[in-house]
Parts: structure tokens; sequence; C-alpha cells
């Protein structure tokens, strides 16, 4: 089972805080596919709903220095 979250993150200013982003999601367990874009602030995620919860990946990205809100 395969759910999709979708997130607003807030303080990437450039390329390079987008490709540390989607890194940092790819890495975590249970997320399948992550894409970040930096023109709207907003991430896709993937996930198995049985290894990591949306509140878990906000806090990943918060962890990594962003501010992240969970949008649905
Ligand atoms: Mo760009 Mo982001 O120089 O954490 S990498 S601002």
């Amino acid at each position: 089972k395969t759910l999709s979250g979708q997130f607003r993150i807030g303080g990437m200013t450039c390329a390079a805080c987008v490709n540390s982003v989607e890194g940092i999601l790819n890495k975590l367990p249970g997320v399948k596919r992550a894409v970040v874009a930096l023109a709207t602030s907003l991430g896709e995620v993937e996930y198995d709903p049985t290894a990591i919860s949306k509140d878990e990946i906000v806090e990943a990205i918060e962890d990594a220095g962003f501010e992240a809100a969970l949008l649905q």
C-alpha cells in the first residue's frame, strides 16, 4: 500500500536546498518517492503508511532545518 502526502516546505532558497530535502526524504525508511519543487515550496511524498507517518515526514524535514506543514 502506498499513500501520497503533500507538504508545504519553508526555508528553501536555492536549488541545493531542494536537492537536500529530496535526498533526506528519499532516504527515510518507508518513503518510496519524494519530489520537491522550489517555485511552489511544495513537496509530494509517496510512502508506505505501515513504515512512516505524515507527522514523521514533517519532523524529518524540520530536523533538517526547514519548516514543514502537512497539506493533505
Ligand atoms: Mo542554498 Mo539551502 O546556498 O539549505 S543549499 S540556501
